[in-house]
Parts: C-alpha cells; structure tokens; sequence
C-alpha cells in the first residue's frame, strides 16, 4: 500500500513538472509578442534597409584608417544583388577559397578599397569541428560582406578540449576578445553552418538587437516560432552589455538562443528582423554532433533567466585563451571554457 502511494506520489510530481514546463514554455512564447510587435516586421526591402540603418547609424563612422581620405560609401551598395544561388562543391579546399579572395587581409579583416565603409562589423562563429561548413561559411560570406562595403572581421572562437559544447560561453568570449582588438560597432553572431542566400540581409546593427536568420530553409523559409532567436544575431556593444551579455552555464544542445532572446525582452528592448524575403539562409544539413549533447537542464535553465540574467553572462569572464591566430580567411581565437567545475577542474 506504502509502495503504491509512493508510486502515485512520485508520478504526480512528474506530471506536474512536464505540464509546469510546458505551461511555462508556452507562457515564455505568450510573454514575448508576436514578431509585429517586436521592433517592426519588415515588410519592404529598402525600407527593411531603412529601418535598420539607424539615424545612429546611417551616418556611419568615418574611422578613416587610410591615409587619404576616401569619400564614405554610398548608403545602399551599388554592389548588391539580392537572392545567391549555393552550391557546395565537393573538392572545395580552404586554400582554394583563400586564392579566390587574395583582397582579404591576414585575419580575415576587409575593409573596401574604393570608399570609406559606413559601418564596421565583427563577425563571430562559435566553432568545433566543424571545418567543412567553416569553409563554405567562408566561401560566400566574404563576398556577401564585401559586395556591402562593410569593414568586417571575421573571429572563429574554438572551443579546446572535448567538454561538452558551450556556444553562448563562447560568443562571450568571443565579444570581449574582438572588441580588444577593434572598437567594432556591431557584433554579428553566426552559426557555422548557415549561409545567407539574399545580401540585401544587410550585416550592420540597429537601434534593437536584431534576429537576422527569419528564413531558414530547415523550417520552411519562416519562423519555426514566434519568439525564436537562432542562428544569427547582432548586437552593438552596448545593447550586448545591456542583456549581460549572453548566459555561461548552457553546457550542450539547446534554449541558450531562447535565454538571450529572453534577456532582450526583459532589458525592455525588441528585435528587429528582415523579411522573410530577404532573411533567407541554407543551414548545412547536419545530425547532432557528438560533443554537443543536448542539455537536459536546458528549460530548468531558461526558466531561472528570468531572475538570473543579470548575474549570469558577460560579468564573469568564464574563459582563458588558448591562441590567437591570424589565419588568411579568419582570426582563429582558441579558448578553454573548462566545465561546469570551473576552468582548471581536479582530473
Ligand atoms: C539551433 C540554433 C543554434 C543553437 C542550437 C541550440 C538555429 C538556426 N540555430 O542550431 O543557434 O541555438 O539550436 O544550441 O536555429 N557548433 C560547433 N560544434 C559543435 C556544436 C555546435 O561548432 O560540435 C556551433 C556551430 O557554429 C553550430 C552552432 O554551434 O552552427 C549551433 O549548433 P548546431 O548547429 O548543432 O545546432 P542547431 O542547428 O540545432
Ligand atoms: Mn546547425
């Protein structure tokens, strides 16, 4: 009898769990309101190009680093041509791709050769083996960041070691070591294995942190669902401070893109988004990796954003750098994020 009562003790605590998760997942996805009432659902290109060219922004930063002086580029690029057709050639190498783009300086920095770029962008991918999309990542982004006139770097942040997979830990990192180097005025966040297919998706921040990646070929060319926030994200320095940063403590697969997405509607700003004409991407298809399990505390996680965010994320810096590498296509930026026991934990 003792055991039954147990038994049904136990199964009620469960059911209540799954059904309290869901319910608060669902409250999460309520909480935020649908994309229209984001920032602005972006309906026309040029006015998407508009909106996210803030007053801020649309001025640009004339940083001239060239000694003379360059007329700053045109608003809009004359160099842009919408939709991209991918193939993904087999026998492509990185040496091909670094021949192909002999412009791109050591590190992967570019800066346009003819005019003074508006706007200066950091790109940074959080990466483990995952050579084979980083070389197409890099086959077409380059292209894709230099038909916009930008002044980009491009910071591939590996995680060392073979702990399970922390890629908000990692853009952390990511930020903090790029920012060293340049004072970027916008920080693009990239997963390795999504190719943008429209450069009218335009890699410059706005006066909200912004959600680039609406239209993924994996869920149908739209939002799988209304709050959603992965893939590619940008901030500017200060709205990235304003959320703390991203989370540290998502060890392996799963709600860290929620959690931040999250953070932005709780520091009371919105996201801005392209079209779903001009947010285009291919992901790379590919299965779970084997180090990136998925995270089973991962909604336990999301629900304790709501009071932790502003203890966790970029005021403690979780990382050591490993080596810093500048390579032709990118700055490889190595780091040890240790493990959920800290950076050097007992073997
Ligand atoms: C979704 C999100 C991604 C992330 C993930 C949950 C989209 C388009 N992307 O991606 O942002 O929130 O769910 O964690 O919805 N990576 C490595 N090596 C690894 C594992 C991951 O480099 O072993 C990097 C890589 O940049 C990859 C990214 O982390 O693109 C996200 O991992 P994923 O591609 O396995 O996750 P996916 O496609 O489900
Ligand atoms: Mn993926």
């Amino acid at each position: 009898m003792v055991k039954l009562k147990v038994v049904s003790g136990l199964l009620a605590v469960v059911v209540y769990m799954v059904l309290s998760e869901l319910a608060f997942l669902d409250y999460i996805q309520k909480m935020f309101h649908s994309p229209k009432n984001y920032g602005v659902e972006i309906s026309r290109q040029n006015y998407m190009y508009e909106h996210y060219v803030d007053t801020h922004l649309t001025k640009g930063q004339n940083k001239s680093q060239n000694k003379e002086v360059l007329p700053l580029c045109p608003n809009t690029s004359p160099l842009l041509r919408g939709p991209i057709n991918l193939t993904f050639p087999s026998e492509l190498t990185l040496a091909n791709v670094q021949q192909k783009y002999p412009q791109v300086e050591l590190g992967g920095r570019y800066r346009p050769l003819d005019c003074e770029a508006r706007h200066h962008t950091a790109i940074i991918i959080p990466h483990r083996d995952r050579e084979h999309h980083l070389k197409f990542l890099l086959y077409y982004l380059h292209p894709f960041l230099q038909r916009q006139q930008l002044d980009y770097s491009i910071y591939v942040i590996h995680q060392a070691g073979n702990y399970t997979f922390n890629k908000a830990r990692l853009m952390n990192a990511g930020v903090r070591e790029a920012l060293q180097e340049k004072e970027w005025e916008c920080l693009f966040f990239h997963d390795v294995d999504l190719i943008p297919t429209d450069d009218r998706n335009i890699y410059v921040c706005g006066s909200h942190p912004k959600h680039a990646a609406t239209a993924i070929n994996k869920f149908g060319f739209k939002l799988p669902y209304d709050t959603y926030f992965g893939g590619v994200t940008a901030f500017t320095p200060d709205q990235y401070r304003t959320i703390n940063g991203f989370p540290n403590n998502y060890w392996g697969w799963g709600c860290e893109d929620d959690d931040i997405g999250l953070r932005v509607y709780l520091a009371k700003m919105r996201v801005l988004r392209p079209s779903l004409e001009v947010g285009r991407y291919d992901m790379i298809k590919h299965g779970h990796d084997k180090g990136n399990t998925v995270n089973r505390l991962r909604s336990k996680y999301l629900v304790n954003a709501l009071e932790n965010w502003k203890r966790d994320g970029l005021n403690e810096d979780m990382y050591e750098v490993i080596s810093w590498e500048r390579l032709p296509l990118y700055t490889n930026i190595t780091v040890n994020v240790g493990t959920p026991a800290g950076l050097h934990p007992p073997p």
